[in-house]
């Protein structure tokens, strides 16, 4: 969180309470974002299932001048079935139009529904181009969504050709480009959006956890020490089972040295090494290795 929270202060000594972290090409996209959007039918906002609130552009339906929007909620494979449940239901009541869930590492699966989602969504806009007496032209539609939510690719499955780059770093696509994606439909892909505000370095620790946050910009430990003792509040028996931790130790909040311990993870002299359980920690849950876990509840 070094370089975070050094970011953090200069842009508190500006305005306090609020917390601005901004990577360049990200930063220069907000001005691309309001001239794309103006050149597009319907926006597909991706989510990653697994933090929906926290993932989600929080001005971007005011930016949006009433443009039909679908919420994708990405990498639901990974995330707690109930949980997404619940967060279909509470998208349904206070979301901003139709949701698809979707895991674009099977992608097939999922294509054909958001397909007709986005068509649905375009028809009222193609019926009053047509209306005008214009041209029929495909419905234009823009994925967006913060860095590492999976947006090339979806975009990838709606192509059916590995086309965009993707990573699992924050920030892979930094340019904008038009895909024909069915005969009636343009897709652009967009580069991520970071929310410009983010009210705590919790919020900031869940979006590193997802890697919306690239890795320069935390401290492994401090991230994986807050999202155990967070884990253990919510998960306690998925992360006892993975890590082997004893019931002795379930009413007390677990440290990374007890990860150190239990998988073997020490440094010089035998004690245990709290950065690369923290990696351990990090990335076992990032791939899902301790189970199908969901980091925000809906708000009541
Ligand atoms: N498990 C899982 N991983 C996914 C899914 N979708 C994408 N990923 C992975 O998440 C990482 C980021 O995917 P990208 O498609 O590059 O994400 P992006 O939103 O385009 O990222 P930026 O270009 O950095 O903004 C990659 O490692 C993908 O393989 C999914 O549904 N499930
Ligand atoms: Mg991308």
């Amino acid at each position: 969180m070094m370089m975070m929270t050094q970011q953090l202060s200069e842009t508190k000594t500006h305005a306090s309470h609020s917390v601005q972290w901004y990577p360049g090409h990200i930063a220069k996209w907000d001005k691309q974002l309001l001239d794309a959007l103006k050149k597009v039918d319907v926006v597909i906002e991706v989510l990653d299932a697994r933090l929906p609130l926290l993932s989600r552009h929080p001005e971007l339906n005011l930016r949006l001048d009433r443009k039909p929007i679908i919420t994708v909620l990405n990498k639901s494979e990974l995330a707690d079935p109930e949980a997404t449940e619940a967060w279909q239901q509470w998208f349904k009541r206070f979301g901003c139009g139709p949701t698809v869930l979707f895991d674009a590492h099977h992608g097939a699966k999922y294509r054909n529904k958001l397909i007709q989602a986005i068509a649905s969504a375009g028809a009222e806009a193609v019926e009053k181009w047509q209306a005008k007496g214009l041209k029929a032209r495909p419905v234009r539609v823009m994925v967006v969504g913060m860095p590492n939510v999976g947006k090339s690719s979806i975009i990838n499955c709606l192509v059916g050709l590995k086309k965009v780059k993707t990573g699992h770093k924050a920030g892979v696509t930094r340019t904008s480009q038009w895909i024909r994606i069915h005969p009636q439909v343009d897709l652009l892909d967009s580069p991520g959006i970071i929310p410009p505000k983010l009210e705590s370095d919790e919020q900031g620790h869940w979006l590193a956890l997802v890697s919306s946050i690239g890795e320069a910009a935390f401290d492994e430990e401090r991230v994986g020490l807050y999202i155990l003792q967070e884990l253990q509040q919510r998960y306690q028996a998925l992360l006892q089972q993975h890590f082997g931790f004893t019931t002795e130790s379930l009413n007390t909040p677990w440290t990374l040295e007890q990860i150190g311990v239990q998988k073997c993870l020490l440094k010089h002299g035998g004690v245990p090494d709290p950065k690369r359980a923290a990696q351990v920690l990090l990335r076992d849950v990032r791939q899902g290795k301790i189970g199908r876990l969901t980091f925000e509840a809906p708000p009541a």
